[in-house]
């Protein structure tokens, strides 16, 4: 038997974030693949659809009307998962059901008042204006007693279930710190009492003298596509600098951060040729009112897509019985999205 190759004998590999494994399995990307080859898609939207309910100006669905905005736009969601006000309490039986009450805020980010725009189509002085508006969310509602926790996030295409293609995003602001981010405070606290150091510190670290994984960076940020990552083409976004949350991020990072967003969004769209869909998000340290010098700030990508605009990877079978698994190595997608140019295609000539 020859020494374990990570680039051709079936492994698992350990999430230091999370704790969890993931089987890979880069032997069967070698598998001959006959998908079809599809057109780019070319297609537009108008700039302004009266249709939409987050154009500006226009009547949402409960009646509320959008002011005239001209850069971004928060509001709160008119049919939130979660309210301020609901009962508290607990409920129990036998001992071995339970249920409490959960009570938070949900809110909507308009990222431009453009309607055809995405996210790899703005300026990057107007993703900038995305990472304030995340800061202000951020700060506001963490400073909030009955908030712990604040979820910041995209969902982008039909295919994750994303309602309207008008460039938004999310929050969802809770009373309990939830599942990942909770297995993140876990695991980041542990590596820090045992080490004195960020553990996204020192991963940044080694994967920058690696250079195997590294998507793209600039000064204060870096793009790559994690060791343990287990969507297709997933990648994290990290401050080279450790803070825990978005407000800490300096004029100069901020820009950076959107600079990043964009150079990385505009290779999703080149991969495929087409509006690459995702759930995209921040991690931060609870909002609890406790000190978090553990946590590092951090933004995931999580994309579906395998092969193509329409060929993408389900989390199912041995995934949603066992644990994730993929084929194609991150070290592969990695190359694959360093390799692609960062100008968008709908901007090159056919
Ligand atoms: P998606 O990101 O999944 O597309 O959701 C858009 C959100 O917008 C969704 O949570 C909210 C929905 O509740 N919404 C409003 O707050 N007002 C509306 O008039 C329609 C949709
Ligand atoms: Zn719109």
């Amino acid at each position: 038997m020859s020494a374990l190759d990570l680039a051709q004998h079936p492994h698992r590999r350990f999430n230091p974030l999370t704790g969890e494994w993931l089987l890979v399995s880069p032997h069967r990307s070698q598998r001959p693949w006959q998908g079809q080859q599809e057109a780019p898609d070319r297609s537009q939207r108008p700039a302004y659809d009266p249709t939409c309910y987050l154009c500006a100006g226009n009547t949402r669905a409960n009646g509320a009307v959008n002011p005239a905005y001209t850069g971004t736009f928060a509001f709160d969601n008119d049919f939130a998962a979660l309210t301020p006000d609901a009962p508290a309490g607990t409920v129990e039986m036998g001992g071995l059901l339970r249920a409490e009450a959960e009570s938070g805020v949900g809110r909507v980010i308009c990222f431009s008042p453009r309607h055809d725009l995405t996210l790899p189509e703005m300026s990057t002085p107007d993703i900038r204006r995305v990472v304030d508006v995340w800061a202000e969310e951020f700060a506001s509602l963490g400073a909030r007693p009955d908030i712990n926790y604040v979820q910041i996030f995209e969902n982008k295409g039909a295919v994750m279930g994303c309602s309207n293609p008008h460039p938004h995003g999310q929050v969802w602001a809770q009373r309990t710190v939830p599942g990942d981010p909770a297995k993140e405070t876990v695991q980041q606290q542990a590596y820090f009492q045992q080490h004195g150091r960020s553990l996204l510190a020192d991963y940044l670290e080694l994967e920058l003298n690696e250079q195997v994984r590294i998507v793209l960076e600039n000064e204060h940020f870096v793009v790559l596509v994690p060791f343990w990552a287990a969507w297709p083409f997933e990648t994290l976004v990290l401050p080279r600098r450790v803070v825990q949350d978005v407000t800490q991020l300096t004029d100069a990072e901020r820009d950076r951060f959107a600079d990043v967003i964009r150079r990385l969004t505009i290779r999703y769209d080149n991969l495929f040729q087409t509006s690459f869909p995702y759930s995209a998000g921040l991690h931060q340290r609870p909002t609890d009112g406790q000190q978090h010098p553990e946590w590092h700030l951090h933004m995931h990508f999580f994309p579906p897509l395998l092969r193509s605009a329409t060929v993408r990877k389900f989390m199912v079978g041995y995934e949603l019985l066992a644990n994730p698994q993929r084929d194609i190595t991150p070290e592969y997608a990695a190359q694959r999205l360093r390799e692609l140019p960062e100008v968008h295609y709908k901007q090159t000539t056919a």
